[in-house]
């Protein structure tokens, strides 16, 4: 623990800051044009998405939020008391605060994510709310680095939720549970999922009829005419998520709607008319099928619960 502000410990690893410069001129060059949706999520980025989270058509949010809620004694009862809540990643705090109030008496909760103020701002105001919970800010990257955690508390609970590991592919999904299992020995871990569905049901969520989605996809390229110097012209580019059944998993790009040229930090890129840049897969995955990738990772998975429209889904792993 390197530094105490606002009563947050604060720890900070060091994350290897891939530039988003480096990473969006490497992922233009390339033949499939790809541009890693960690990008989305600058500060419009954060702000389009929590509009997403209440959009009618958007499911995921709204069903998790409401399981959380009913089955809070549930999951207290398998967490005990005094835990120590580990989460990968900030989000708006919303599911932390569920979660902690639901569990007995935790003594603990540890949030763990690579931007820096983000992850600052929200464990100082989650500190604020709960006097009782000591809180740990860990600056790092948990699908890089093995980060050594303080231990405060009984029993070690990793929460992922949101189906955040729906971005990841199975193979790097994998890896992460199992750098997860490393972490939480003894412990267990909540995952947020999302399940297969009717297709009409995955597409609308991602093509909603406000238009807040296609908004939050074509921010990247605002992001980077504001911070890389770029010049791309917003109205020629079209966003486009599809369901891949084959691979289980939505697919979002940004499609040129004519031939075009755009500069970033002084290079010139060239796009033909119905080019694709791919910014975000999204896999949805059956309960089944997660706890196999669970169990390749080293964990047990318990408990399986399902919203009763079949939506979504969470898990309880045993590390
Ligand atoms: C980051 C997994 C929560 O894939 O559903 C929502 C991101 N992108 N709409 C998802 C997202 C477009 C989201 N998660």
């Amino acid at each position: 623990v390197t530094d105490v502000i606002d009563r947050v410990s604060f720890m900070d690893f060091e994350p290897a800051t891939a530039s988003f410069r480096d990473d969006v001129l490497a992922g233009l060059s390339h033949p499939i044009r790809r541009i890693p949706c960690k990008y989305l999520y600058d500060a419009a980025g954060a702000a389009l998405f929590e509009r997403i989270c209440e959009l009618s058509e958007y499911y995921p949010t709204r069903t998790e939020l409401a399981m959380l809620q009913r089955l809070g004694p549930e999951i207290a009862a398998l967490a005990g008391p005094e835990a120590q809540v580990v989460e990968f990643g900030t989000g708006d705090g919303r599911k932390s605060r569920l979660l902690l109030n639901a569990l007995d008496r935790p003594a603990s909760y540890v949030s763990i994510d690579i931007s820096r103020d983000q992850l600052i701002r929200e464990a100082a105001a989650l500190a604020l709310d709960m006097p009782q919970i000591e809180v740990v800010a860990v600056c790092g990257d948990y699908t890089q680095q093995t980060l050594s955690l303080p231990t405060v508390g009984r029993r070690r609970v990793g929460f992922f939720p949101g189906s955040t590991i729906g971005n990841l592919t199975p193979v790097a999904a994998t890896a992460f549970l199992a750098r997860c299992a490393n972490m939480l020995p003894g412990g267990a871990m909540l995952v947020g999922v999302d399940i297969p569905k009717d297709i009409a049901v995955v597409e609308a969520a991602y093509n909603d009829s406000a238009g807040v989605t296609a908004a939050f996809s074509l921010n990247l390229l605002a992001r980077i005419n504001r911070e890389l110097g770029g010049t791309f012209d917003l109205s020629g580019f079209r966003h486009y998520a599809y369901f891949n059944e084959d691979q289980s998993k939505i697919e979002i790009f940004l499609i040129s709607q004519r031939e075009q040229r755009a500069a970033v930090a002084g290079r010139f890129f060239h796009f033909r008319a119905g080019e694709r840049i791919h910014i975000e897969d999204s896999y949805k995955l059956a309960p089944a099928t997660f706890q196999n990738m669970a169990r390749a990772a080293g964990f047990e998975p318990t408990q399986v619960w399902v919203d009763p429209d079949g939506l979504f889904s969470l898990h309880w792993l045993l590390a």
